[in-house]
């Protein structure tokens, strides 16, 4: 390791790496497996980045007590297990502290990487002897001066997606059938979305992905009533992973991806029992993956969201020893390859990093939800990746820097009032979370709104109205001023420390 005090932005910051800082513009990069950067005055905030799509990512208080997550609780499907369990507060990829000085970033550029909070330092870790980012000066400026570096690394697809989807999910969840879908069809009447994408619930089984006993006339014939209604047809698949009770885990118990001792990684719980990941390192395994996926655009999807994909990229023993988050950029490479340039694809529950460059959007936060929070969630799982409006908005805006780089995906908005708890303020603001993000994309049926929100909703999807930022959270919407400040900088709501 070797000590620099280095020049930026007039503030000299002291530097440990394994060579000599190379200047770059404003910014330096460094080299190394182990990287340290000093902020040069009193810190007040850590900016802690969320794995995936879901896991939580906001500045607190480096002071601030870590959740202790039970292990016996630790969700998977939350965040990378290994930053779950750290010590102190470890983020992916990039991390931040913020002063009344100026914010100091600390950032990869490369693929996987962790980025803890230290004291006044930022202390840079990755498995790949990888080149970090550094630079110091306004948060809204050095967050830019990353995603650029960021870009030149891992490429940026364009034009960046601006999209309108309509998304089975939030109406039906798994219970969406032909018939009920068909009646959504007939009901949106030329309603002004691009997608209408079909969320979970269509397959025989995750990790099975033929069609599944309510879906009779097969998704062929469901893509083209969906063209025919004017609209792009979406699906959705988790193409990494196997559920315990698919047919894919019984008859490949060889893709699955394993530990050092043999055992199944554990990739989380849903649809009633324990999910597996599939080892994206096999050959065989992303020849399978590219069979469905050839499948699904077959069929007639030409925009596919591509969900729980952190399977791709959990710690196991891979073939060869390929690093974890090299074998997912691999894996979603041969999916592009796959599909061509044509189709969209959406990332979720994705690593956000790896996936810049690959994807046209991510999602970049939690679900929401018809509920702005729960508190008993958070206060006994320790979590802020379940469902709630609430914390999709503050994730969401942490990431709104990845702009330039990917379609930034907030998750749905809410019009209707009939199964949904969230105010009318609440609903504004994720309506306009959207309208920032560009994706606007709603699971409101016609059947559950009044004319009004009818009215608003179609008003919505054919507005044409300019956004601009004006940095520090805030946005000029139409005439409009929007702060999204306060709900990104609000505490989240665990016990009491104790
Ligand atoms: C379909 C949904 C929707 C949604 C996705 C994703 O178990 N879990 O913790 C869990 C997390 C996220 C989740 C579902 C379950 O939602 O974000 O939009 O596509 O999958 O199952």
């Amino acid at each position: 390791m070797e000590e620099h005090a280095y020049d930026l932005a007039g503030r000299t910051v002291a530097i440990r790496a394994a060579g000599p800082p190379v200047a770059d513009g404003d910014a330096v990069t460094l080299d190394g497996s182990l990287v340290t950067v000093e902020h040069p005055g009193p810190i007040e905030a850590f900016y802690r980045h969320g794995w995936q799509s879901w896991s939580q990512t906001r500045w607190l208080d480096p002071e601030e007590a870590r959740q202790p997550v039970p292990v016996a609780d630790l969700r998977a499907v939350d965040d990378d297990v290994p930053s779950a369990l750290a010590d102190g507060h470890v983020g992916a990829g990039v991390g931040a502290l913020r002063g009344p000085d100026g914010t100091l970033l600390l950032g990869v550029l490369g693929l996987g990487g962790e980025v803890a909070a230290d004291g006044g330092a930022l202390r840079g870790t990755s498995e790949a002897a990888d080149r970090w980012f550094v630079a110091f000066g306004p948060e809204h400026e050095v967050f830019a001066a990353y995603a650029d570096a960021l870009g030149a690394v891992l490429g940026r697809r364009g034009p960046l997606l601006d999209t309108r989807v309509w998304c089975s999910w939030y109406s039906f969840y798994t219970g969406i059938t032909e018939p009920a879908l068909h009646d959504v069809l007939d009901d949106l009447d030329g309603l002004a979305f691009d997608v209408f994408q079909v969320d979970d619930g269509w397959q025989q089984h995750v990790g099975d992905w033929q069609t599944g006993g309510d879906f009779p006339s097969g998704m062929p014939a469901l893509a083209s009533r969906i063209r025919d209604a004017g609209y792009e047809p979406g699906l959705w698949l988790a193409p990494f992973l196997a559920h315990s009770a698919s047919r894919t885990a019984a008859e490949h118990p060889q893709w699955l991806l394993r530990d050092d001792t043999g055992e199944p990684v554990n990739a989380g719980w849903n649809w009633g029992g324990p999910l597996y990941a599939l080892d994206v390192s096999q050959d065989a395994v992303l020849d399978h993956v590219e069979g469905f996926i050839r499948d699904a655009v077959d069929w007639g999807y030409s925009y596919l969201k591509l969900d729980f994909i952190y399977a791709g990229a959990l710690p196991g023993a891979r073939a060869g020893g390929l690093e974890r988050h090299a074998a997912y950029r691999r894996a979603i490479e041969r999916i592009r390859a796959t599909v061509g340039e044509d189709v969209v694809l959406l990332a979720c529950g994705a690593p956000v990093l790896p996936s810049i460059g690959v994807f046209d959007a991510i999602r970049v936060g939690p679900d929401v939800s018809e509920i702005w929070e729960i508190p008993h969630i958070t206060r006994y799982l320790r979590s802020l990746s379940h469902p709630q409006a609430r914390y999709a908005v503050a994730t969401s805006v942490h990431r709104l820097w990845l702009q330039p780089l990917i379609g930034t995906d907030p998750d749905v908005a809410y019009f209707r009032t009939r199964y949904c708890l969230l105010t009318d303020a609440q609903k504004r603001i994720v309506q306009d979370l959207t309208r920032v993000c560009r994706f606007r994309a709603t699971s409101d049926i016609p059947a559950t709104l009044d004319a009004h929100e009818r009215d608003a909703l179609a008003a919505y999807l054919t507005e044409d109205v300019e956004v601009t930022s004006l940095g520090d959270y805030r946005y000029r919407i139409g005439g409009r001023e929007v702060d999204f400040g306060p709900v990104a900088a609000e505490p989240p709501t665990f016990l009491p420390s104790d």
